[in-house]
Order: structure tokens, then sequence, then C-alpha cells
């Protein structure tokens, strides 16, 4: 297997979470979404990331990987088995792959880091500060609302649910924006222990050093 993306993206990194809780041995192409080839089209119609392709036969979009790859290699499991758990857990990893992805990726972590870093682009310094005083805050009242001081979004157990959230504020983290333990305590105390799972805890060791200038 081969998955295709670099490893900022949060939704490269819900891949790359759950290969590593499966241990699903793969190869790693780091690319960048931008002008992607013809070639990588092919394997990603949107030219987006990430893609797998594996035996042969190429799929995109993080969800879609996710699920195939619980599919084949079921243990240990990373959704739920009871019906409604199943759909809180896919609830919030779309929860974070659309509301949270719009906040603490385009408004944020781009504004801040990629694009003045990587793509020549000015920083706004006050844009980005109204995203974290004013949008992220009923973001984190609903999660702080949803946790019930355990370690995991749905049913007590890790699962995909926590996959989606805890990749997203890996991206808060590079950005230098932390989680106000006073006013949202079951939040921080959540994605600090998400963080710390070996699959996540590794993969921010590795990305850390590109972003340590912003982290501060
Ligand atoms: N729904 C997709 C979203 C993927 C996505 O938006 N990836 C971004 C990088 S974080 C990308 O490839 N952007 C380039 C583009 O939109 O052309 C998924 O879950 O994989």
């Amino acid at each position: 297997m081969k998955l295709y993306g670099a490893g900022a993206s949060p939704f490269v990194r819900k891949v790359r979470v759950v290969l590593a809780e499966k241990n699903i041995k793969h190869e790693h192409d780091p690319i960048l979404p931008f002008n992607v080839s013809a070639e990588y089209k092919k394997i990603s119609p949107l030219g987006k990331i990430p893609a797998i392709v594996d035996d042969g036969k190429p799929l995109s979009d993080s969800s879609v990987i996710c699920a195939y790859l619980e599919r084949k290699h079921p243990q240990p499991a990373l959704y739920p088995s009871d019906p409604y758990e199943f759909g809180r857990a896919l609830w919030f990893e779309e929860y974070a792959d659309s509301a949270l992805v719009n906040v603490i990726g385009a408004k944020i972590f781009f504004k801040k880091v990629i694009g003045p870093a990587f793509l020549n682009q000015p920083y706004d310094e006050a844009a980005v500060r109204s995203a974290i005083d004013d949008d992220l805050p009923p973001l984190f009242d609903y999660l702080e609302g949803q946790l019930d001081g355990k370690d995991a979004l749905v049913g007590g157990r890790f699962s995909i649910a926590d996959i989606g959230v805890g990749s997203q504020f890996v991206n808060l983290r590079h950005a230098g924006v932390g989680v106000d333990t006073k006013r949202w305590p079951k939040l921080t105390r959540y994605i600090a222990a998400v963080h710390e799972r070996p699959s996540f805890k590794t993969l921010i060791a590795e990305e850390a050093p590109t972003f340590a200038q912003f982290s501060k």
C-alpha cells in the first residue's frame, strides 16, 4: 500500500493514525496538493490529499480510506459496533472534517502558517485573532458539552471520532494555539490524552520541527 499526501494535512494524518493503530505496513509519498500531475489525478480525481493505492487499486478521501482500512483490517476496531455509537462516531468525524477544519485549518493554520511561510502570502494577524476569539469558542463549547470526562468521544473507547477531532487539534497546536484549561477543562484533558497515544505522538514529533517557529 502506498499513501500519498503531506503529513501536515489533517486528512492525511487521520489515515496515518489509522495505519499506525492497525499496524499496517505502507509506503508514504508526502506530496503537496498544489499543481498535482495528471498521473496523480488518476488516483485522486479531485487532486486532493490523501489518496492511497492498495494492490494497484486507487482510493481517495480520508473518510473513504479509513472506512476501507477498517473493513480490510478489522482489528483493532476503530469504529463502534453499536449502531447508534457508530453513527455518533461518524458524526464527530464529519464535524472535524467540516466545522473544525473550516476554522482550525482554513482560518488559523493556513492563514498563520502555510500561507505566510510556504506560499509567500501576507500574515493577517487580525483575521487570525478573530478566528481564535470568535470562531473557535462555539466549537470548543460544543465539544466540551459532548465529553463526559473520558478520553474518548463515543462509547468510552478510542474511535474514528477521536482520530478525526484529534487530527484537527494537531494543526491548532502547530499554529501555537492552545485550549484554555479553565474555560474548557474536559476538552483540554481529552486532547492531551488523544495526542499522547503512540500513534498521534509519533506523528506530532515527526511534524513538530517544521512548525517549531509557529507553535511557541
Ligand atoms: N474530504 C477530503 C478533504 C481533503 C482535503 O481537502 N485535502 C486538502 C489538504 S488538507 C487538499 O488536498 N487541498 C487541495 C485542494 O483542495 O485542491 C478528505 O477527507 O480527504
